[in-house]
């Protein structure tokens, strides 16, 4: 019995004092292995007396039970030390502020969207989003907008590859938001009041327009809605925008398929100096496109024309971007200019509101 005391003193030893792992697994064959001491010493029991063999026999299962709890106790402790030292080695305090030099910034698309989103809100337009790869009837169909319109025409749309076994045109790339406000009259159904922000898409790229750029839409909807109403919330939209008391808009007669009738608005400004000022000076700028819309497009949004009517508008917002906070170059925009963005971003926690100040 000494030998086994002698033994079981070795590998208690050796487990103590193992530092990882591989040494346990190390200690584990040598003693309790194929090939292991604990194991050779089992297969000696066959030549031993029955008187032996049962007093032995029993010793060594005792053994190898104590040296098999021996190494699964030193497991888990190495485990749970390699935790607490990763642990104390990995730490992170999520409670920290941002590193400013390493702050991100909104970029001015963004924050124009978030002022524009904001000033529609407090009139009670709600937000609608939608795809921004369209079918063929929401983006041009629904908006009364006929096949051999030139908006349709190869040039101007971005179409998505034609599958030759499908016979329906092809899905486009949106060229413009109006098909979400489809989608919300569908969905929604009259009255309603809705802006759609969002990217659009046309095949265009020179100083002044870039492939993608960002749209904002509205529409309200109801039974004795009319152009003074339209008048009234492009106002209001423009002083909140511009941050001015006062502004002046012209409505000049146009022609959009979805509207009738339909006009473009103007706002007074002056560039003296080459510096912008709204609502005051002698030149205009054209600032949006609007009008009743259409009872096809209402009809295609499943409300009765002939219960219901509505305004709609739409406008460009990176060009009110470049107008608002003096922007040079459209270009820019889309470049990911890490030293552009940080002079033209806005703080990233400054959310505009209408009433603590748009743009601070
Ligand atoms: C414009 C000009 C005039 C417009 C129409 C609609 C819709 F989907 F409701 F019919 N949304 N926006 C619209 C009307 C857009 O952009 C120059």
């Amino acid at each position: 019995m000494d030998a086994l005391d002698v033994l079981k003193a070795k590998y208690l030893d050796g487990i103590a004092a193992a530092g990882d792992e591989a040494a346990l697994e190390e200690i584990r064959l040598a003693a309790l292995g194929k090939k292991g001491e604990i194991s050779l010493k089992m297969r000696e029991l066959g030549k031993m007396t029955p008187e032996e063999r049962q007093t032995v026999g029993k010793a060594l299962n005792v053994l190898k039970d104590e040296i098999d709890a021996a190494l699964r106790a030193k497991k888990t402790a190495l485990a749970d030390a390699a935790l607490d030292a990763r642990l104390a080695q990995e730490w992170l305090d999520v409670t920290l502020p941002g590193r400013p030099r390493r702050q991100g910034t909104i970029h001015p698309v963004s924050q124009v969207m978030d002022e524009v989103t904001a000033i529609f809100a407090d009139m009670g337009f709600a937000v609608a989003e939608g795809p921004q790869v369209e079918s063929d009837w929401y983006n041009f169909d629904a908006l009364n907008i006929a096949p051999e319109h030139p908006a349709r025409q190869e040039h101007d749309t971005f179409f998505m590859a034609r599958d030759p076994a499908d016979p329906r045109p092809p899905h486009v790339l949106r060229t413009h938001t109006s098909p979400v406000q489809i989608r919300a009259m569908q969905a929604q159904g009259a009255p309603i009041r809705v802006i759609a922000p969002g990217r659009v898409y046309r095949m265009d790229m020179d100083q002044t327009h870039t492939p993608m750029f960002h749209q904002v839409e509205g529409m309200a909807i109801g039974k004795d809605i009319s152009m003074a109403n339209l008048k009234w919330v492009l106002e209001e939209f423009c002083k909140a925008f511009f941050e001015v008391d006062n502004v002046e808009l012209r409505f000049r007669a146009s022609h959009f398929p979805f509207t009738e009738p339909s006009a473009e608005v103007d706002i007074r400004c002056s560039w003296e100096g080459g510096q912008l000022k709204i609502g005051e000076g002698n030149d205009w700028m054209e600032i949006l496109g609007s009008g009743m819309m259409h009872p096809k497009v209402l009809e295609a949004g499943g409300i009765d024309p002939n219960e219901w009517q509505g305004f709609a508008f739409g406008m460009g917002i990176d060009r009110l971007a470049m107008l608002k906070y003096g922007i040079p170059d459209l270009r820019a925009f889309f470049e990911s200019d890490l030293r552009w963005l940080r002079h033209y971003g806005f703080a990233a926690l400054d959310l505009p509101t209408v009433f603590g100040g748009l743009s601070k």
